[in-house]
């Protein structure tokens, strides 16, 4: 079921996206220093004028201007929550607007604009409603105990308590994958969001991080035995993609399914992953991206898989936050799959 890639090709300014990010940056900084005067730290200003480039690119890239909506969505509460400016956001967008128009033709511009639009269109409908609060997840409300109870474990460091619920729902035969899924994975969603709110620190997600982590490998159970010789299956975070422990479920769940999983973990380098894939010649190989600039390698390294093995690539199989949130975009990256969560993906 391989779909091709089906994106309009990038404007010719945007194909050297390091080239876009130096120019654009440093011209937009520079116009926000000139109106600004209390602006003074202009290294911190080019770092986030990046990041914004960095999702503008990937949403032009797979043709989605309600990607960088997403975003800059997800920005202006990061921003608010910390009583930062919001309105300098506005302006910087509309800066990146101004440069672009002074630089492209004007089909490229349209696209562009309409991209950062979509942006400014997000801010405008918020300034008149404030942001709305979200809740990404929910549906574990029937676990007993209460995910709160998890959540709270998590984020006074009490290991102990942590896992003695966990054990709990093992005990009360609430399979590991369900467990997994079900809730350490929403604990983990809201732990997300409660620092996205400025309700927790950087410090406190990592502690509640950390200790998931060693209680998703206290959950699997050893593989089952197969006859014969098992399927295998690589799993990797595309490079620079840091959020392992989804993938990590996955395999997991792989694992427990009776295949021979291989979990190379987090930020894996594209050359090292087709290298690694051409060798051990698996039957399937899982990739995972949590934000939207993770689906620049995501796309690469697919056509670098496809290109390279041609008719011997396995299966490839997509998955992670971006993707879900995205919907169908998956089929244009010339995946051959897509699953929301390791309950899914592990029925294949
Ligand atoms: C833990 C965490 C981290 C940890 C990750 C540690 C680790 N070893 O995994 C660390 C500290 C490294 C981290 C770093 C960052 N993070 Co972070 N992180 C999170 C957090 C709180 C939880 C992620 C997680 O584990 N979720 C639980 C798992 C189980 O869920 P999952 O990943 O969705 O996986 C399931 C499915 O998606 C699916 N799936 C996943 N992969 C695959 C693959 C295949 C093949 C298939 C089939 C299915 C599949 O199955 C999984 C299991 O069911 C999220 C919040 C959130 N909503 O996810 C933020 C979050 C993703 N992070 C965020 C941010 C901003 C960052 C940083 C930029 C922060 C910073 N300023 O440094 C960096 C970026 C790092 C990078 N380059 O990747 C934002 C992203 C927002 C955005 N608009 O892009 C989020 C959403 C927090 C928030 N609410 O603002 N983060």
């Amino acid at each position: 079921m391989t779909s091709d890639c089906t994106f309009t090709p990038l404007p010719a300014i945007l194909e050297e996206e390091w080239k876009l990010m130096d120019s654009a940056s440093t011209w937009v900084a520079a116009q926000l220093a000139a109106s600004t005067p209390s602006l003074d730290d202009t290294q911190r200003t080019i770092l986030e004028l990046r990041e914004h480039l960095r999702y503008l690119y990937a949403a032009l890239e797979i043709d989605t201007p309600q990607a960088f909506a997403s975003y800059v969505e997800w920005k202006e509460r990061v921003l608010a929550s910390r009583g930062l400016e919001r309105d300098s956001l506005r302006r910087t967008i509309e800066l990146l607007r101004e440069y672009f128009k002074s630089r492209l033709r004007d089909f490229d511009y349209a696209r562009i604009a309409a991209t950062l639009e979509a942006g400014i269109h997000v801010l405008e409908a918020s300034g008149k409603t404030g942001p709305p609060a979200v809740r990404f997840v929910r549906g574990f409300e029937h676990m007993d105990p209460d995910p709160e109870a998890l959540i709270e474990a998590l984020l006074q460091g009490d290991q102990a308590r942590a896992q003695s619920i966990v054990v709990a729902c093992l005990g009360g035969g609430i399979a590991a994958n369900e467990v997994a899924v079900r809730l350490v994975q929403p604990a983990l969603y809201e732990i997300g969001q409660r620092w996205q709110e400025n309700r927790i620190s950087v410090a406190d997600a990592h502690l509640a991080t950390s200790i998931s982590s060693s209680l998703l490998s206290r959950l699997l159970s050893p593989p089952p035995r197969v006859s014969g010789t098992p399927r295998k299956a690589v799993f990797a975070c595309v490079e620079q993609n840091l959020h392992s422990l989804g993938l990590q479920i996955v395999s997991d769940a792989f694992e427990r399914a009776g295949w021979q999983s291989y979990f190379l973990g987090a930020d894996v380098p594209t050359d090292d992953l087709v290298g690694f894939v051409s060798r051990l010649k698996p039957d399937l190989v899982g990739l995972s991206a949590a934000q939207l600039p993770h689906l620049t390698t995501l796309r690469e390294v697919i056509t670098r898989l496809r290109g390279e093995l041609g008719t011997a690539c396995p299966t490839i199989l997509v998955g992670g936050r971006i993707l879900n949130q995205l919907g169908e975009v998956w089929k244009r990256l010339g995946a051959d799959g897509w699953d929301p969560d390791a309950l899914a993906a592990s029925r294949r």
